[in-house]
């Protein structure tokens, strides 16, 4: 069942800013400090950002638009490939990105659990949404 894990972020009051679909379903039961807005000034950097382990640590990587294949991705500085390894993120573009638990190497739709992050907003765990380790894909915009 596909679910729309970003919906916490409306239980912290924040949904008419965000811009959620009005029929998004009830929120999942993740602590209000997992997401956070970041420093207004750091939105304007242009990248997503995604980190291997919770808090924005361990190895990262960045995206400045859609790539629906983390596969072939590496960590920076690494041949370690992103796929199914991100704990924490980190949106620093003017625009939603969305993290999708399968990708696309065809370049096709992305598709299964979702989790979206609104322009300057980071979430600093995704273990309490359930979807810790899930990422195979970003969507920009
Ligand atoms: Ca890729």
């Amino acid at each position: 069942m596909r679910r729309l894990l970003a919906t916490a972020l409306v239980a912290l009051g924040t949904a008419a800013t965000l811009g959620f679909a009005p029929n998004a379903s009830a929120a999942s039961a993740a602590p209000a400090d997992a997401v956070e807005e970041l420093r207004p000034a750091a939105a304007v950097e242009g990248r997503f950002w995604i980190f291997e382990w919770p808090e924005y640590t361990g190895n990262q990587k960045s995206y400045n638009g859609t790539d629906r294949y983390f596969a072939n991705d590496e960590w920076d500085g690494t041949n370690t490939s992103v796929d199914n390894l991100t704990s924490s993120a980190q949106n620093l573009t003017n625009q939603w990105g969305t993290l999708y638990q399968f990708g696309n190497s065809s370049g096709g739709a992305c598709s299964g659990e979702y989790f979206g992050l609104a322009p300057g907003y980071g979430v600093r765990d995704l273990g309490p949404f359930a979807f810790n380790n899930q990422a195979s894909c970003i969507v920009m915009g």
